[in-house]
């Protein structure tokens, strides 16, 4: 509940940050105060709005900070760059022919240096033609609009046993260090039980500082859980969890959300605090969300680390995708974190409660969606300005598309609940 306070405190503070795209400070300062604010703004809900369409299997979004474009990540191989709406043709980055396509391998990540103005470094995360999961820095060149496909450093190789579960998704911590989603190697049920093994990078987060720049490869952060050792390996931040596809930090607090897609009945979402020391077992393939896995009793010594919130596979959902904590410029959802089902199209949104729970869960779709709603949603991105945006997947005649969250003047027909989008998903869960 302090942190539920907290964010109602940064809400001054988001509209900078809507305004400038700088990271509120910790202690939820605001700047003098300027002009006095209209008397009664329009209250706004959140909609989406179509950004950009005719993308070929879209999976990620990233933009460096206070940067006017976004950069939509293809499955195949691709970055490409978008503005304003308008899709450009020529790509950032042509990675297709180091990478694999099918399936769940592919061009799955992309990061941006904290320092990208300056460095114009970023990072990547792909299945590559020898079935390893590549992570590669890369720079920019001399064009902003280019990368340098020339500079590829690769930073990780690690083999995948089978084809599915790669993770594939990178990111900066506001600690600085490079996050690594790994998932726990594919096939079904972990049959190697990778992710409960200290001696393999299957199954985990990992922690690695890039900041020695270009041509440097990377070190261990010197308080990484396991720094110093040999085993558990010194890049491991979190161990058990079996394909963290998507994870993001929160600009505000930099929490770490993690969504850990399930096996055959659960899918779940992870959080985990600024500040935490790492080391924390999230529990795969003991448990699978809040139930136990395998074993199928007695699954938790109670050294596992449960999720603050997961939900089962009915109603058509299967697999999340998760998303961000929204730190835009629709005051209703500042501070809520947002996922998708990938399989029945449904975004929800939730706020973390601070410790190992949830105090607020919604199901977005009906205010989201576009008319027919989604279809398969692989993911979400935040743009240099924090804005949020929705990425659907497709190619060819039913070609992936990129919306984003905007807000809307509040009517009496968009805010009231329908029987199908804005049910809380508690009472969905409860179904057969
Ligand atoms: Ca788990």
């Amino acid at each position: 509940m302090i942190r539920k306070i907290l964010v109602a405190a940064l809400y001054s503070c988001a509209t900078v940050v809507a305004l400038t795209a700088e990271l509120c400070p910790p202690d939820g300062s605001d700047p003098p105060p300027a002009a006095p604010p209209p008397s009664s703004p329009p209250a706004l809900v959140p909609a989406t709005q179509s950004y950009v369409t005719g993308l070929s299997f879209p999976v990620a979004l990233s933009a460096p900070l206070l940067d006017p474009r976004v950069f939509i990540v293809e499955q195949a191989g691709l970055i490409r760059i978008a503005e304003d709406g308008v899709l450009r043709p020529q790509p950032f980055l042509d990675l297709r022919g180091q990478v694999i396509f099918a399936g769940e391998q592919g061009l799955l990540g992309l990061a941006f240096a904290p320092d990208y103005r300056t460095s114009g470094l970023f990072y990547v995360n792909y299945v590559g033609t020898n079935r390893n999961t590549i992570v590669a820095r890369y720079a920019t060149s001399a064009d902003p609009d280019l990368a340098d496909p020339a500079s590829a450093e690769v930073l990780l190789a690690i083999p995948q046993p089978f084809a599915n579960h790669n993770g594939g998704h990178l990111a900066f911590g506001h600690d600085g260090y490079l996050y690594i989603g790994m998932g726990d190697g594919g096939s079904g049920g972990d049959p190697g039980n990778r992710a409960q093994n200290d001696a393999t990078l299957l199954g985990k987060m990992l922690r690695i500082d890039v900041g020695g720049g270009h041509g440097s490869g990377y070190s261990i952060p010197p308080d990484n859980p396991f720094a110093g050792g040999l085993l558990p390996l010194p890049e491991i931040w979190a161990k058990g969890l079996r394909n963290p596809y998507r994870f993001s930090f929160d600009r505000v607090f930099g929490d770490l959300y993690i969504a850990d897609v399930g096996q055959s009945r659960r899918e779940e979402v992870d959080v985990e605090g600024f500040g935490s020391p790492g080391g924390r077992n999230y529990g795969w393939r003991l448990m699978e969300g809040k139930d136990c896995f395998n074993p199928p009793s007695n699954c938790n010594d109670g050294t596992l680390t449960l999720p603050v919130h997961d939900y089962a596979h009915a109603a058509g959902r299967c697999s999340i995708s998760g998303g961000h904590v929204y730190r835009g410029a629709v005051p209703a959802i500042f501070g809520h974190y947002f996922f998708a089902d990938f399989c029945s199209g449904e975004v929800f949104s939730l706020v973390w409660d601070g410790a190992g729970g949830i105090v607020e869960l919604a199901n977005r779709t009906a205010e989201l969606a576009p008319p027919g709603g989604f279809r398969s949603i692989t993911g979400f991105g935040e743009d240099g300005f924090a804005e949020l945006y929705i990425i659907q997947f497709g190619g060819g005649v039913a070609a992936g598309d990129v919306f984003k969250v905007v807000g809307v003047p509040a009517v009496a027909d968009v805010s009231t609940p329908t029987a199908m989008g804005s049910a809380p998903i508690r009472s969905l869960r409860r179904r057969p």
